[in-house]
């Protein structure tokens, strides 16, 4: 079996994995099975023309190397092209997206540089697998560099349709860059399709049965890989004693309430204003349940240097100070928003004491928090997962009651249709659920990942070296 060599933004600690969630441990099981590296940024700053060391610690078989950025590549690379430029494009968002040469260049800059820095760590049989829209034309700049080695990327987040994407200045050398690689793993058929869309309509790729792809000298294999979660931990942590003890101590304070959970990082791509418009609808279509249902908002903060994450703070800020002016009172608060972190063991058992999850993004290339909330639940008396239609996620949770988040009306009375959804209901569609997630859990994915990519087409021809 060869070698692993991992490339992300940021890396995990394999010591702690499991607090981390499911994507480190699949990850972390893939490398302790192969040995091999793990590369990524550090998550330090140093100022422009300090030494830029990376740090190296081993654990086992498995290597960490991360490196820091400089204050430029952070300003550029990491809140330039990658947030302010790729994460709103591959989110459908051009009216947030910022365009700039600096941003484009450190972008380059720093794939080239982390290339330079991968190249050392390599063995000729190693395989490698590239993470995300951080690293998109990493592969290229390996292969600059002469790397033969079969490389493989997954895109977290959606790839957008071309008429998105064709508005993003140098998107042809983006999406090139993408031939480097021997398999591109995305996490839906509508991403999928919106690759190969774009390819059909530039014109210069030739399509092979099974999602292989020609452009030029070079052959890709493209394939859809929905990226799934640690199901049996998660299930075993929200029924663990510690809590079985937070989830009582819920009833007992709230004896009757029906509560109503959202999780997510403090992101536009996740329809956050849009989930308090819907529950504030339910309140004025559906009085009864004042006093009696309250939404829980967990929004951890994120990319706070961003001005669009200021705004959307403040906007959900003011959004839950209304409706809790407007509806609350001494026994009940409609709106719990917080707005920090919680303990992953907390989000568990806070999850299974919700009669709904609500994971209503307006974008999401899958999102995890619906699978997690799904396996939390008591079998026997499970809850209700409602889902946006724009999460990749809904591609296969079909059994969830499905919407359209920019619909205010259609998510109060699924709301509603949740909260009063008769039990044997909510056990059919949980127990459909929970089998899909348990058999594509994110070992799964990361294995059939990491088998495709062995048994791509190793088929790109080296260009000359540039130095
Ligand atoms: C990207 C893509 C794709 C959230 N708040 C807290 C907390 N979380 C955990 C959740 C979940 C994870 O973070 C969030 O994962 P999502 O999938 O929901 O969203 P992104 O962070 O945007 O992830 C997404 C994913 O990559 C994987 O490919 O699904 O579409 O955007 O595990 O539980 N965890 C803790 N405290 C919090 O307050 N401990």
């Amino acid at each position: 079996m060869s070698r692993l060599v991992v490339a992300s933004n940021r890396v995990a600690d394999l010591s702690v994995a499991k607090q981390s969630g499911g994507l480190a441990v699949a990850v972390g099981e893939a490398l302790r099975q192969r040995g091999g590296v793990w590369f990524g940024w550090s998550g330090d700053v140093v100022e422009d023309g300090e030494p830029d060391v990376p740090t190296t610690t081993s654990l086992d078989n498995v290597t960490t190397v991360t490196v820091p950025l400089s204050r430029s590549e952070f300003e550029n690379y990491y809140h330039g092209f990658a947030n302010r430029t790729l994460w709103p494009v591959c989110h459908y968002r051009l009216d947030l997206a910022e365009f700039s040469n600096e941003f484009l260049e450190s972008y380059r800059h720093t794939n080239a540089r982390f290339a330079a820095e991968i190249e050392k760590l390599l063995l000729p049989d190693d395989i490698l697998w590239i993470h995300d829209f951080h690293l998109i034309p990493l592969g290229s700049e390996l292969r600059k560099r002469g790397v033969t080695q079969r490389i493989g990327f997954f895109l977290h987040i959606p790839f957008p349709p071309i008429e998105i994407l064709t508005a993003t200045p140098e998107h042809e050398w983006l999406i090139d860059s993408i031939f480097a690689y021997d398999l591109v793993g995305f996490q839906t058929q509508t991403d999928l399709n919106n690759f190969k869309r774009y390819l059909l309509q530039l014109g210069n790729t030739t399509f092979l049965p099974l999602d292989r792809l020609i452009c030029g000298d070079r052959e890709l294999t493209a394939g859809v890989f929905p990226v799934g979660i640690d199901a049996d931990h998660f299930a075993e942590v929200a029924h663990s004693p510690e809590s079985d003890r937070i989830v009582e101590s819920m009833k007992v304070r709230d004896p009757g309430l029906a509560l109503i959970i959202g999780v997510d990082r403090l992101d536009y791509s996740k329809g956050l204003p849009e989930r308090v418009r819907a529950f504030e609808r339910l309140l004025e279509l559906h009085p009864e349940w004042r006093n009696a249902a309250s939404l829980m908002q967990v929004a951890q903060p994120t990319r706070e240097d961003v001005d669009a994450y200021v705004d959307i703070r403040e906007e959900l800020e003011r959004l839950t100070g209304a409706i809790n002016g407007r509806y609350g009172n001494f026994d009940w608060t409609p709106v719990r928003y917080i707005n920090r972190s919680v303990e992953r063991d907390r989000l568990a058992a806070i999850f299974r004491a919700s009669r709904i999850g609500l994971v209503t993004p307006v974008r999401d290339g899958m999102n995890l928090v619906a699978k997690e909330y799904v396996v939390a639940q008591d079998p026997d008396d499970p809850g209700v997962l409602v889902l946006s239609k724009f999460a990749g996620a809904a591609e296969t949770l079909t059994e969830a009651l499905i919407v359209n988040p920019f619909d205010t009306d259609e998510v109060a009375e699924a709301l509603h249709a949740a909260l009063i959804m008769h039990q044997s209901e909510r056990k059919h569609r949980n127990y459909a659920l929970r089998t899909k997630i348990n058999n594509f859990d994110v070992f799964k994915w990361q294995k059939d990942f990491l088998t495709a990519l062995e048994h791509s087409r190793a088929s790109y021809l080296i260009p000359e070296r540039t130095a």
